[in-house]
């Protein structure tokens, strides 16, 4: 009797399982997360409340924080924009995906994930920022922007429609075609992978008009670094070219109109950039012109009385306000426009079955050691914002502090997804991480930076990263080597290379840098061949 009865048990027990999950004989289909990945461009951890509320507040990227983790270690392998999305689609590094930089083009005929997840019967779909030079593979739908493309007004380049221009600002037309799809287009009989990519907040830094008041009118505080004089680093960081003081430009960065920095006689290029003035400004309706220069000319005006009067420290001060004024300004709608999807997602009730992630292809500096840009591994650059949601799986308001990297999105995806991870993909699953368990992830991470010579001149370099400590080869032009102390010295303001006192632990990093080399396949061989292709590619 007993017996008989607990067959009824696990009889029932099954038929209940699988009818739950069922709805429709769509047994599997069900079961599937869909995967919303959000990436905006050069967004800073130190610019989302989640991460420190100094700057700005994001209630609405904060919410996947608290409705899942938030991770305080995330990084990049190459902090740049092109190739840092090549290793997310591949799951393998710059050296290996032959993405090394922003110029050359990326290699079509390789693996991505989401074509994978295409040929597994999800539905995919892709809205804004690639920046590949190509079209991206393995999308039922995309609609992405030509290169970098444009705040206002935007061009852009679509599946099925050949090229578009979109009267509006980039965030909300982004955010509107995403949400056109989930609503009207997309088969929802079908799992999704969406990836949802914003443009802002790159530079030169526009924000939506609704924002710009708001911003302009407060005042940000100062990085502790902001007037950094290199002393105790090596000749990188001296000769790189991204100091807001020395390198950012007038018209283009500051909203300088271009007539009056003429008339103030600031007009070498570099410093001056009417060209990236007008191919923004200058995209904008007369309309959106006029409730612009509403704001920004008496910006101008006040400068043009004051310039003359500044020394370098006021010009400094004046100019990191004016960076954050438009680069904080144009977070906000990133925020609104992150709302409207979580929203929509919450009231659908595809929210309790979706993945949620947000992040941005790498770092930026915000002033710290005076800089804007990125590029380096110090630490503004190779980290990354990283907070992922999935209802039932992360537990809520949770924290990670692991070296996780953007290597490791393709194969998270596909293991969630049930699809094979190919085994040459290098990234490590999350799923682990998200579920808690943080035994036997990855100790160190690997870095290789590659566009040099080029835009900010930042070296080409190597480095091993761990939880306490930073070993950085500088290479090509330079042959340096740069440690810093992590938790001592977290601002890395000084290389402790050559103190005694870090030998062994240099001998150490040496050797562990080595082997990493080694497990990723990267070697002297592809450092060459990378310089080689870059000084015969015609840049
Ligand atoms: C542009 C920017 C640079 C930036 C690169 C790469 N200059 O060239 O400041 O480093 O893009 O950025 S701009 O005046 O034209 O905006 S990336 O995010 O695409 O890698
Ligand atoms: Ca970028």
């Amino acid at each position: 009797m007993k017996y008989q009865l607990s067959i009824v048990i696990a009889l029932s027990a099954l038929f209940f399982s699988c009818n739950t999950s069922s709805e429709g004989g769509k047994n599997e289909e069900k079961k599937r997360p869909n995967i919303l990945f959000i990436m905006s461009d050069d967004h800073a951890y130190q610019a989302i409340s989640a991460y420190n509320n100094k700057l700005i507040e994001t209630p609405n990227i904060d919410r996947i924080a608290k409705k899942g983790m938030l991770f305080t270690n995330a990084s990049v392998t190459n902090s740049i924009c092109a190739p840092s999305r090549a290793v997310i689609l591949t799951g393998k590094h710059s050296h290996i995906n032959g993405k090394v930089d922003n110029q050359h083009p990326f290699d079509t005929t390789q693996v991505t994930f989401p074509q994978l997840f295409q040929k597994a019967g999800y539905e995919t779909a892709m809205f804004g920022k690639l920046h590949f030079g190509n079209n991206p593979k393995g999308f039922d739908e995309f609609k992405i922007l030509p290169g970098q493309g444009a705040y206002y007004n935007p061009e852009f380049i679509t599946k099925k429609e050949g090229n578009v221009t979109i009267q509006g600002y980039v965030t909300d037309i982004i955010t509107d075609m995403t949400l056109n799809w989930f609503q009207k287009e997309r088969d929802t009989t079908k799992p999704f992978l969406m990836m949802y990519l914003h443009k802002a907040p790159h530079r030169e830094w526009l924000p939506a008009l609704r924002h710009i008041e708001k911003f302009t009118s407060q005042e940000y505080p100062e990085p502790e670094t902001l007037f950094d004089d290199y002393e105790g680093r090596g000749t990188a960081a001296k000769t790189a070219e991204m100091s807001i003081l020395k390198h950012m430009n007038y018209s283009g960065d500051n909203k300088i109109v271009p007539e009056i920095v003429e008339e103030l006689g600031i007009t070498t290029d570099s410093l001056w950039n009417p060209g990236g003035f007008a191919r923004e400004i200058g995209r904008m309706t007369p309309e959106q012109r006029a409730a612009w220069d509403s704001i920004y000319m008496p910006i101008n005006e006040d400068f043009k009385k004051r310039f003359a009067s500044m020394d370098s420290v006021e010009l400094m001060k004046w100019r990191y306000q004016r960076y954050m004024q438009d680069y904080l300004g144009s977070i906000a709608a990133v925020d609104e426009n992150v709302g409207r999807v979580l929203d929509y997602l919450e009231e659908s009730g595809l929210a309790d079955n979706t993945i949620v992630v947000y992040t941005s292809d790498q770092g930026f500096y915000l002033g710290e050691h005076g800089w804007f840009d990125k590029r380096f591994v110090y630490d503004e650059s190779f980290k990354t914002p990283l907070l992922v949601q999935w209802p039932g799986v992360i537990e809520e308001g949770s924290k990670n502090t692991q070296m996780v990297q953007n290597l490791d999105f393709a194969p998270t995806f596909l293991e969630a997804a049930g699809i094979e991870i190919p085994n040459d993909m290098q990234g490590e699953s999350l799923i682990p991480l998200f579920k808690g368990d943080t035994e036997n992830f990855r100790n160190a991470a690997y870095y290789h930076y590659y566009e040099y010579p080029g835009i900010h001149s930042v070296k080409r370099h190597y480095a091993i990263v761990t939880e306490e400590y930073k070993l950085i080869h500088f290479y090509y032009d330079v042959d340096e080597w740069e440690l810093y102390d992590r938790k001592k010295d977290p601002k890395e303001l000084k290389n402790v290379y050559n103190d005694p006192e870090y030998a062994e632990v240099k001998e150490k990093l040496h050797e562990d840098l080595k082997a990493l080399r080694k497990k990723y396949k990267d070697s002297k061989e592809l450092d060459q061949k990378y310089i080689d292709q870059y000084e015969n590619g015609g840049h």
